[in-house]
């Protein structure tokens, strides 16, 4: 018999001091902690307010929320209880203190209250992914999407593809077992084929939607690149609103990539300064631009940052950008931004035809100095980052062990479907049973135990 569960507890809420403290309970003995602090059980689902009570000296710690949530029917499906305390430390101490005396009681380990809401039946492993999204969600659209598969988008349609696909499977299973039988009809294969291969184009749509949705988890890649001087970190300080890079007259000042995070309507951007990229002897300047040229490379969108000022920089760089071309190489955009208009003889003039299209050079004038031309340039990145996560609405894949789960489970039913299995019905069906496992481990039914660990140690202490 395996040992008596243990009842956890977390604070649940933000670092304290702070004016409410959450602190959650939840285990067997949970309802029993909430009697030995208050006295009484409220009524389920209730808020009660309550002095609590240090159940060994009877010294008021508290007054304070409890309210009682009854397994099966909670949110973590065991009973459980949560506490809202006044958010001091000496609070929280003493409560925690309390509740570590009483026996088997221990801390809960960072996602242990979600992990048993798994166990427990009451989330499957795509809506625990969504749950961890939410709450690490920065933008919008990224909470969105969290929601969506809180509410079971992947995971709702997984457990259907699975239900079709067991269907189908007893289907050939009963033609494999009955085979001359008279009250069988003669073709059983054949309409679970039929099932399989409308399931297969469903999963093989879901895969092939691009990583949009893995995408917007980590956001919109933007590096900004070019010469030294040009302005790159001064434009990322505008864009970031705040001193986040070191800016001096002096050129080969930034060596390191520096990252910003930005919400553009909605919209999650990693923004990347880079070192300005020059032919240099100095062996640490050397690997800034090696890292420069390689987070161009893999951006989206590559900000190729030119001095309007400079002839002479405009004139070598332009024709030679090895940040663009590089990028052009691997797919993304680039657009061509020509700083300090300040400097320039004639005022900044955005003309529309030269960008006539985002997916080619697109011509933007500004001044990080003085902020002209900024907003323009916001615009036009808020633009194509709504372009960019277009179609995350539908996105059903947000991670690459979801893609993973998926595409086993597409294999295994394009060998079942394969025209040399034909007739096979025992290798169709064992095709069969490996692409409902593949789909069991997306929502994690089956043989899970080592995924889970890596799941749910992404969550935080009280979650
Ligand atoms: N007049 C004017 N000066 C600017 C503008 N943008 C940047 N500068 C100046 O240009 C110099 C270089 O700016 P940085 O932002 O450090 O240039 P960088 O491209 O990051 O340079 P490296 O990191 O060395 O590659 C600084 O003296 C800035 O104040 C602008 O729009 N107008
Ligand atoms: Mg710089």
């Amino acid at each position: 018999m395996s040992p008596p569960r243990s009842t956890i507890f977390a604070l649940s809420s933000g670092r304290p001091p702070v004016a409410i403290a959450v602190v959650r309970i939840s285990g067997p003995r949970a309802g029993e902690a909430l009697r030995a602090f208050t006295g009484r059980l409220p009524e389920p689902r209730k808020a009660m307010l309550a002095r609590l009570r240090d159940p060994q000296s009877q010294e008021i710690i508290d007054e304070a929320l409890a309210l009682w949530f009854p397994g099966p029917n909670s949110e973590i499906g065991e009973d459980t209880v949560e506490l809202q305390l006044h958010g001091g430390r000496a609070i929280i101490s003493a409560v925690f203190a309390a509740l570590s005396r009483m026996a088997d009681f221990r801390m809960a380990e960072p996602g242990e209250f979600t992990r048993r809401a798994f166990e427990n039946g009451k989330l499957d492993l795509t809506r625990v992914e969504g749950l961890a999204d939410l709450i690490a969600a920065d933008s919008d659209a990224q909470r969105r999407q969290a929601l969506r598969h809180l509410q079971g988008l992947l995971g709702d349609k997984a457990e259907a593809w699975r239900k079709s696909l067991i269907a189908a499977l007893a289907l050939v299973e009963a033609q494999i077992d009955f085979p001359d039988e008279g009250d069988v009809p003669q073709d059983l294969t054949g309409p679970a084929l039929a099932t399989v291969c409308k399931l297969r184009d469903e999963i093989a749509e879901a895969l092939g939607q691009g990583d949009r949705g893995e995408r917007l988890r980590d956001g919109m890649v933007v590096a900004i690149a070019g010469p030294p001087n040009a302005g790159k970190s001064s434009l990322l300080n505008r864009l970031a609103r705040r001193e986040a890079a070191i800016v001096s007259p002096f050129a080969g000042t930034t060596r390191d990539v520096i990252e910003v995070h930005l919400d553009l309507g909605g919209y999650p951007v990693v923004l990347l300064d880079t070192a300005g990229i020059r032919a240099s002897d100095d062996p640490v300047e050397q690997e800034g631009i090696r890292r420069a040229e390689a987070r161009a490379a893999s951006a989206d969108l590559v900000l190729w940052v030119v001095d309007t000022g400079n002839e002479a920089a405009n004139g070598n760089t332009v024709s030679w950008i090895p940040g663009v071309n590089s990028a052009a190489a691997s797919g993304a955009s680039r657009w061509i931004v020509q700083n300090k208009a300040d400097l320039a003889a004639s005022s900044i003039n955005n003309n529309p035809e030269s960008k006539s299209s985002k997916y080619d050079y697109n011509l933007v004038n500004l001044s990080a100095k003085t902020g002209e031309g900024i907003p323009e340039l916001v615009n036009q990145l808020t633009h194509f980052a709504a372009d960019f996560f277009g179609s995350t609405e539908t996105a059903l894949i947000t991670r690459g062990r979801q893609r993973a789960d998926l595409a086993d489970t597409r294999a295994a039913l394009d060998r079942a479907l394969a025209d040399t299995l034909q007739g096979e019905d025992d290798l169709i069906a064992e095709e069969l049973r490996l692409a409902a496992r593949s789909l069991g481990r997306l929502t994690g039914r089956v043989d899970v135990e080592d995924v889970l660990d890596v799941i749910f140690r992404d969550f935080c202490i009280g979650k």
